[in-house]
């Protein structure tokens, strides 16, 4: 079988989570860095968003969350990073959800918000998407890729008045990780799940980016290097826990106070035809332009618990009910 080609640069967090997953599955695959040589092939590929992986059948796919789900079904190595158990599976779904869709406002805050942390981080990602020009064309294109982020800002809420949120965010999703990495491997077990991917691919850019890195340095050290391990799993054998650790349940509590209230604003805010969300996420007042790919991940957060049965939800809705993530998801 052709290898998987995994198209991205190491400042993507999505291209990381990938690659980590592709690399704990041990499924044949080569990692290609994005340069301009590269460019013409994915041209088509819509969303062009990174990132991008072409199958053995030569056909491109794009999201990471889908692709690792449809991973799952075409290689069943008995490396799978999803519990077996249904309802652990769905706090997996939503704590993944929560990196990719939260937790990466963190990496666009400290990246785009001090002129320090613009230009290293675009540094980052055009020397590595770019690495022929010389020092004068490098500055142009970090130039221009620093202008476009910042206009992007608002789209994503990371405007003054959020930040102290978005911050406060940060602080605690590592903090909890802190006093977790030091008693457990991994967030479900001895074994990574496709949540802790999705967690190492938002704060491995973080701990690469100058200020985002600094604060990891200062008060998570033992998690950053966590991080760093997660990026390759490959000799990891391990097994799912029994039972869901606290620190699951801390980071349940930041969906619930945090995360499913925003979904749900959202999807709240696009069903009365309204253009903004403005809600109230721990004690906050949060404002950003609604987003429509995010009523999809409520629907299917959603979906998913629906599908649950009623001996998975006996264990579970006691948890999802404690941390405050039960009347969001009952839809
Ligand atoms: N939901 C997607 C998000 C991927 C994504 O947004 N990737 C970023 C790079 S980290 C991107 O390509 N953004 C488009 C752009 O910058 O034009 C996933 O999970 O793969």
């Amino acid at each position: 079988m052709k290898p998987y080609r995994v198209i991205g640069i190491e400042s993507s967090p999505y291209a990381v989570k990938v690659r980590s997953v592709f690399r704990y599955r041990r499924i044949p695959h080569l990692w290609i860095a994005r340069m301009p040589q590269f460019f013409d092939e994915t041209e088509h590929v819509r969303p062009l968003i990174m990132p991008v992986v072409q199958y053995p059948d030569g056909v491109y796919r794009t999201d990471s969350t889908s692709i690792i789900r449809d991973l799952e079904g075409r290689h069943m190595n008995g490396r799978s990073v999803i519990p077996e158990d249904r309802g652990q599976a769905l706090l997996v779904d939503l704590i993944e959800d929560m990196a990719d869709e939260w937790f990466t406002k963190c990496v666009f805050h400290y990246r785009f918000n001090a002129p320090t942390d613009r230009v290293a981080g675009a540094a980052w990602g055009m020397d590595d998407a770019y690495p022929d020009v010389d020092a004068n064309m490098l500055g142009d294109l970090v130039d221009k890729f620093v202008a476009r982020q910042v206009e992007r800002m608002p789209l994503v809420g990371c405007i003054p008045t959020n930040a102290p949120l978005i911050e406060d965010s940060y602080l605690r999703l590592i903090e909890i990780l802190e006093g977790f990495v030091a008693t457990d491997r991994f967030l479900f077990g001895t074994r990574p799940s496709t949540a802790d991917f999705a967690i190492c691919g938002q704060l491995s850019t973080l701990a690469g980016d100058p200020t985002g890195g600094a604060i990891q340095r200062a008060i998570a050290p033992r998690t950053r290097h966590w991080v760093m391990r997660l990026t390759d799993c490959s000799g990891v054998e391990g097994e799912w826990s029994t039972k869901v650790s606290p620190l699951v349940c801390a980071l349940l509590d930041l969906a619930g106070r945090i995360y499913l209230p925003f979904l749900v604003a959202n999807a709240t805010a696009i069903e009365n035809g309204e253009t903004e969300i403005s809600v109230a996420l721990d004690g906050r007042l949060y404002r950003q332009p609604v987003f429509g790919y995010q009523v999809k991940c409520l629907n299917a957060l959603r979906k998913s618990f629906d599908a649950l049965s009623t001996g998975d939800r006996e264990g579970l809705d006691p948890l999802l009910d404690q941390a405050g993530c039960l009347t969001y998801l009952v839809g």
